[in-house]
């Protein structure tokens, strides 16, 4: 019985799928189309904000939320590759930038890739590029507070993988390389894993 990834290349989901093919838990990848061209039925039948990564559990459950599949996966394979054990001295930080990721960075790209959803037609371009400014403020907050060579210093995690995949999004490679070079370093040691680099090379190679 395996994991059902609702997924689309170089999207979000490429941060469980990463963090499935490490554990090397059996999942397939159910591809769904631009959803912000095509709504997927099955994907809004299984997720209400129709989002990826959705990822079926073996049993029939529905998991959205990408931070809450990695810490599931850690759960349920009971393993502290990726997330640092409660016991850990970098759980409390792991935790700390785990969240400010999905709720501070993630959503700017929910407003910026369709404005409309959140304000007239008219003001999008504006609202895009404040909704730009503010995401580099917040890439500016989680660079301040990386500390190499991994996120977490010598402690590879799930943070690290997030890495991997949101330095590929706007403002991309050469801005990071440029602003946040320990980002780029840490999303580098993610790349440079051997299950998680090859997952993350099929979205982005
Ligand atoms: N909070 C969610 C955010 C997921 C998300 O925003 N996914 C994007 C793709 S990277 C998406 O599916 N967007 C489609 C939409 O918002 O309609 C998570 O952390 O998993």
């Amino acid at each position: 019985v395996s994991y059902l990834l609702f997924g689309r290349k170089g999207w979000g989901s490429a941060i469980a799928e990463a963090q499935l093919e490490h554990y090397g838990l059996p999942f397939r990848v159910e591809e769904v189309p631009d959803l912000f061209q095509e709504p997927s039925a099955a994907l809004a039948a299984a997720n209400p904000v129709a989002q990826v990564p959705t990822l079926v559990l073996p049993g029939g459950e529905v998991m959205t939320e990408s931070a809450a599949i990695t810490l599931h996966l850690a759960d349920v394979t009971g393993s502290a590759d990726l997330v640092p054990a409660p016991a850990e001295p970098e759980r409390a930080r792991f935790l700390r930038w785990l969240v400010f990721l999905v709720a501070n960075v993630y959503p700017t790209f929910t407003y910026a890739d369709d404005p409309a959803r959140f304000c007239p037609e008219a003001c999008a371009p504006a609202f895009k590029t404040s909704v730009f400014a503010y995401r580099e403020r917040l890439w500016r907050a989680v660079e301040a507070a990386a500390e190499g060579p991994c996120f977490l210093g010598d402690r590879f995690s799930a943070l690290d993988v997030y890495l991997g995949v949101m330095t590929r999004w706007t403002p991309r490679e050469d801005w990071f390389r440029r602003e946040a070079p320990k980002l780029w370093a840490a999303a580098e040691r993610a790349w440079a894993a051997p299950r998680i680099g090859a997952a993350l090379a099929r979205h982005f190679g």
